[in-house]
């Protein structure tokens, strides 16, 4: 394992919010590149009002107490927490409305990270219908992914760039991601049901297959920090072991100039076999 954050890095309180032609030399070699201080944390304010105002209704719905106003992130976990424990299913409720939350959107189209996705991928730039806002629930496993490469979850161009920025300090004890570094320049790796000391519902990458990984690295990050790897290179979170759901601003981008992905129509191929796994409930 390799040092904390040793990946290429942005960082843009030091130097601006400009990609040099070294770190997207960087990026294509290693698959991830940390982005930091992209934004700053009070621009993640309409992010955390959506996720408030959503919960003070299902708070208002289900007749739990509604603390309105209560928008920092330990109190929306602790809001959430209570709520889920009260009405189980309430934490799945909220993540499917945030889909469609308008701050999501915004956050997701920002000038600054469209500038630099389309300096790592091309100009004409789309992104995927999934805007997820994950809520990771202390010492939950079952939604929790595992070792992992996104592109059996979504397809598309393997040049697909996954957007990972936490909205409180995310470090191992709350389940930040490790990475592998350079995986992503060989072939895809065939996903199934495999054991690594969780029970998930998550298809994830053969154990012997990932023990061979020579740079892994575990990340630790800021609010207003922001991760970006390729849709081969293998990651996995840790489990949430604080007494704080974990939220992150998870988005994927597609770069419409693959040429495959043109030939496709901008369609993707079949990923039944992910879906249906996903689509299963703890026994
Ligand atoms: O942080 C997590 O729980 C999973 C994130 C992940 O695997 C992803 O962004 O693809």
């Amino acid at each position: 394992m390799l040092p904390l954050n040793q990946l290429c890095t942005l960082d843009c309180h030091r130097d601006g919010f400009e990609l040099t032609e070294k770190l997207k030399n960087q990026y294509t070699e290693e698959g991830a590149i940390l982005v930091k201080g992209l934004f700053s944390p009070d621009e993640y304010l309409p992010l955390r009002k959506d996720l408030s105002g959503r919960l003070s209704l299902l708070e208002t719905h289900f007749g739990a107490a509604s603390l309105q106003n209560e928008n920092e992130i330990t109190q929306i976990s602790d809001r959430l927490r209570d709520l889920e424990s009260s009405h189980p299913g309430a934490q799945s409720i909220l993540y499917d409305s945030m889909n469609a939350a308008p701050s999501l959107h915004t956050m997701g189209a920002h000038p600054k990270l469209l500038a630099i996705l389309e300096a790592l991928l091309s100009p004409e730039i789309s992104l995927h219908d999934r805007y997820i806002i994950l809520m990771s629930m202390p010492q939950a496993e079952w939604h929790l992914a595992t070792w992992h490469q996104d592109w059996y979850y979504n397809e598309g161009p393997y040049s697909t760039i996954t957007l990972y920025a936490p909205l409180q300090k995310t470090d191992q004890n709350n389940g930040s991601l490790t990475l592998a570094l350079g995986e992503h320049r060989k072939a895809p790796v065939a996903h199934d049901e495999h054991d690594h000391g969780i029970n998930t519902k998550w298809h994830s990458l053969p154990p012997e297959v990932v023990q061979q990984y020579d740079r892994v690295v575990p990340t630790a990050l800021e609010v207003g920090d922001v991760l970006l790897f390729h849709s081969l290179t293998p990651h996995t979170p840790c489990k949430n072991q604080s007494d704080y759901v974990r939220f992150v601003l998870n988005l994927r981008y597609r770069d419409l100039r693959d040429p495959q992905f043109l030939r496709d129509g901008w369609r993707i191929k079949d990923i039944t076999h992910a879906r249906r796994a996903m689509q299963r409930t703890a026994s």
